[in-house]
């Protein structure tokens, strides 16, 4: 057992948004003034430390809207959009990224994250970044609406970024990735969801059951057991 924990994180958003720059930011502390063209997926791995942990991060790079309709083909847009759906499937973080510049791509975040809450496991994680915020002057989605929106759509955090200037992004993957180990908390999680923190050892099949606890613990017949709501639900 190498004792490395795998974390697969997705990025998606429209196309020129800047996720491949991200993403080769936050992996390789670099910048291209190109468009980085991605043809359905691709992944980077990059490996961190968190509280002594060995985590190794799959970065799985999407293609946007725009390039797939441009195709023309609707077939090429549904395999695009199933290939997609395929990594949010296993994904236990993801990115939804837009261009404060570009009212299209922020409009945009709810088609990716209605896809990302149909294909992803109940649990997972999704932030929101609003990227270029080097380009200030020709701003159009504020912060606050950038907030309101990840706030609206119950997403874990909204953190603003520039690929180009690596402005945000260190922060921002580092707390997705926190998110996904329970190292932050998520406010919409449920209260009982896995965390980071150490879990007792499971007992083996073949180990006896019963425990000096257990015997020594006298049942109390009176006491009720909690409500149902607060068993299930956090309420902070
Ligand atoms: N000014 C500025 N341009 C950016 C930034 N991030 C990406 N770009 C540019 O936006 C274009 C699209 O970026 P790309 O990462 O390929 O977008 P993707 O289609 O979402 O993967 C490229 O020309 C990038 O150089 C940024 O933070 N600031
Ligand atoms: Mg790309």
């Amino acid at each position: 057992m190498s004792g490395e924990i795998l974390k697969k994180l997705v990025i998606a958003g429209d196309s020129a948004v800047g996720k491949s720059c991200l993403v080769l930011r936050y992996v390789e502390d670099t910048f291209s003034l190109s468009h980085v063209s991605t043809i359905g997926l691709d992944f980077r791995i990059k490996m961190i430390e968190k509280d002594e942990k060995k985590i190794k991060l799959q970065v799985w790079d999407t293609a946007g809207q725009y390039v797939l309709f441009i195709s023309n083909f609707n077939i090429h847009r549904e395999r695009f959009r199933a290939m997609a759906s395929t990594y949010f499937r296993v994904a236990n973080g993801v990115i939804v990224a837009f261009d404060v510049t570009s009212e299209d791509s922020f409009d945009a975040i709810h088609v990716w994250i209605k896809q990302i809450r149909e294909a992803a496991p109940e649990n997972v994680k999704i932030i929101l970044i609003g990227n270029k915020i080097d380009m200030e002057d020709a701003r159009k989605i504020t912060t606050e609406q950038g907030r309101e929106m990840a706030e609206k759509l119950k997403l874990e955090e909204y953190f603003e970024a520039s690929a180009k200037s690596g402005a945000g992004v260190q922060e921002a993957f580092s707390a997705l990735v926190d998110y996904t180990l329970g190292i932050k908390k998520s406010k919409w999680a449920p209260d009982d969801e896995p965390s980071h923190q150490p879990q007792p050892t499971p007992v083996q099949p073949n180990e006896p059951t019963t425990t000096v606890t257990d015997v020594e613990k006298p049942i109390d017949l009176t006491q009720k057991p909690a409500p149902k709501e607060k068993q299930e639900k956090c309420a902070c």
